[in-house]
Order: structure tokens, then C-alpha cells, then sequence
């Protein structure tokens, strides 16, 4: 199980794959929603055998999915099979205490580090391509451009897109589609012929959303800045939103997922994330927005007040 949006996820799935032989349909992609954890879950569970190992990466714990992942741990534990997680996001004591101490063994929370960076150091895992591959994903994962700057924003867009397709289509199909991107990734072959396909067919319907999100655009506080769009690459849609308005930060809420995503070179945003009840990085952050209270964001006066909202936040937290 990996994290499904991510370079480091897919990186880590890839060199596991690859070292131990596991097949592309052992794989499942995770995004911190329920239903595909669930969907994964429930087939783990009923697919685990005696000395069987789930591997479980670059997925972190929020307080909503504590329970489920302690039920599915403890399930593939009681089958007589090994759990072991190795993650690079802050776990508060409780996740630790609850679920860290559940598996076999889990190597989290050391933020230095990409997911794909610990999988191979736990796992014994070093040839000259599985560097190269997890060197990659550590560059994209820490927005690292200095060193093989080309050769890095190529992968990270072609492969950013190909991911997309997991945020398009329903769980299963997915998860088909992004096997097909793990299974080339895990022969080393990073800009194969379906990677690009896959990528070329988002890449279109990428820029054509991204042109639409910024023919509306909410700026505030002289340095925020604010826009809204089904699934599109959110790093790509912060930035074109910063470019475009001027803006030190840029906020990217995902209509479809109800997420919204803040990025900002300069600026520490992790608060102003925590304060939306969100988290992650002082770069890249992202809370989730209740859809409902907004009326999915329809209509222009719901995204307003969804921006009032946000702005009252900032104000407070900046
Ligand atoms: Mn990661």
C-alpha cells in the first residue's frame, strides 16, 4: 500500500516491486480517503496468507483512519502475516502509541527524508538504478530543482500527470492505471511509452482546467491568493495561481475532493493549513473543506464565502 499521489509513494512501490518480485495487482494506492482505503483494505484482508508482508509506505495517519488501519493490521497480523510501515510524515505520540506499535516494524516521521529514501534504507535496497530512481523522487518530494534540474521537472511532470488518473477515475480503475505506471517504474524504465501516454491524456485535459480556474481568481491580503478547479496537479495549479495573481501564496481548492491546497515559497503556510484544520510541509500544505456547508462550491457566492473563510483564517494565523 503507497501513497497514490505522490512521486516518493509511487518511487517506494516501485523498488519494493522490484526487489521482491511482488505483482502489479499486490498494489494498492491510498490518498487519505476512506473509500480507497477501504477498497484496499478489504482486499488485503481477504488476500492474506500465513508469512505474508504488507508493506505499507509514504502514508501517514490521520485521526479518521486510526481505526481502520489498526482493523486492518491486526487482521493481516492474525493470519500470521508481518506488517511494516515506513513513512516520513510527523505522527503525533498517539499515532505512534496506537498504530506504530501494532506492526512488525515502522520506520515514521523522520522528515528529512523521502518515504522512498527510508523504504530503501530499511529494506536493504541500493543498486545504481534504485539510487537513481529514489534520488529522483527525494528532488521531487523536497522541490529540489538545483541538481538535474531538466531531467528532474521532466519526470516530475510527466509522472505528476500520469498520476492524475488516479484522481480521475473511480477506486478500481485507479488503482489499474496506476499499476500500469508502477509496474514500467519498477523496471527503470522512468519515461517509457505507457508512462507518457498516460500522461499525455492528462496533460490535456490538465491545462484546459487550469486555464478555467484562472479566469477566476480570489485575491486577499495583498499576498494570497485563491482558485478553484476539478483535479488538476496542484503544485502546477498553486503556481500558475502565484504567477498569474502576484502573489506570495497561492491556494488551490480542489472542487471535486473538497481540498484545498496552499503553497508559498517564502512564506510559512503550515499554520494557516492547521488553522483550516489541515497539515503538512511549511511549503505545501492542505486541509479539507466539508462540502456540504458549501454547496460543493457551485455557485460563485459559495466559493466567496468559502474565501471569507480562508481570509478570516489568514488574517489570524499570518
Ligand atoms: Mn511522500
Amino acid at each position: 500500500m503507497t501513497h497514490g499521489n505522490d512521486v516518493d509513494g509511487l518511487a517506494s512501490a516501485a523498488i519494493i516491486m522490484h526487489r521482491y518480485n511482488v505483482p502489479a495487482r499486490n498494489v494498492f494506492f491510498l490518498d487519505y480517503s476512506d473509500r480507497r482505503l477501504e477498497f484496499a483494505s478489504g482486499k488485503i484482508i481477504n488476500a492474506a496468507r500465513p508469512g505474508d508482508s504488507l508493506i505499507i509506505t509514504d502514508i501517514g495517519i490521520n485521526r479518521q483512519q486510526a481505526e481502520r488501519f489498526s482493523v486492518l493490521i491486526k487482521g493481516v497480523k492474525g493470519v500470521g502475516g508481518r506488517v511494516l510501515w515506513f513513512d516520513h510524515h510527523a505522527w503525533n505520540e498517539k499515532a505512534v502509541r496506537g498504530i506504530a506499535t501494532l506492526c512488525d516494524i515502522a520506520v515514521v516521521g523522520d522528515t528529512h527524508f523521502c518515504a522512498s529514501e527510508i523504504t530503501a534504507k530499511e529494506l536493504g535496497i541500493h543498486s545504481r538504478q534504485e539510487d537513481r530512481l529514489v534520488m529522483v523522487a527525494h528532488c521531487i518530494d523536497r522541490h529540489i530543482t538545483e541538481n538535474n534540474q531538466r531531467s528532474i521537472n521532466r519526470i516530475d511532470r510527466i509522472y505528476g500527470l500520469g498520476l492524475l488518473n488516479y484522481n480521475l477515475k473511480g477506486v478500481a480503475a485507479a488503482n489499474a492505471s496506476l499499476r500500469k505506471v508502477v509496474s514500467e517504474l519498477s523496471r527503470y524504465r522512468i519515461l517509457h511509452q505507457i508512462i507518457k501516454r498516460e500522461a499525455g491524456k492528462m496533460a490535456r485535459i490538465n491545462a484546459k482546467r487550469i486555464a478555467v480556474m484562472l479566469s477566476e481568481l480570489y485575491a486577499f491580503g495583498g499576498n494570497m491568493c485563491i482558485g478553484f478547479s476539478k483535479t488538476v496537479l496542484p503544485s502546477q495549479a498553486c503556481y500558475s495561481i502565484m504567477r498569474r495573481a502576484g502573489s506570495s501564496i497561492g491556494i488551490y481548492v480542489n472542487t471535486e475532493e473538497g481540498r484545498g491546497h496552499i503553497w508559498s515559497e517564502s512564506i510559512d503556510i503550515l499554520r494557516l493549513a492547521s488553522a483550516l484544520g489541515g497539515g503538512g510541509h511549511s511549503n505545501a500544505a492542505g486541509f479539507l473543506i466539508d462540502m456540504r456547508k458549501y454547496n460543493w462550491l457551485r455557485r460563485k457566492s459559495d466559493r466567496q464565502r468559502l474565501v471569507k473563510r480562508i481570509e478570516t483564517a489568514a488574517t489570524r494565523m499570518l
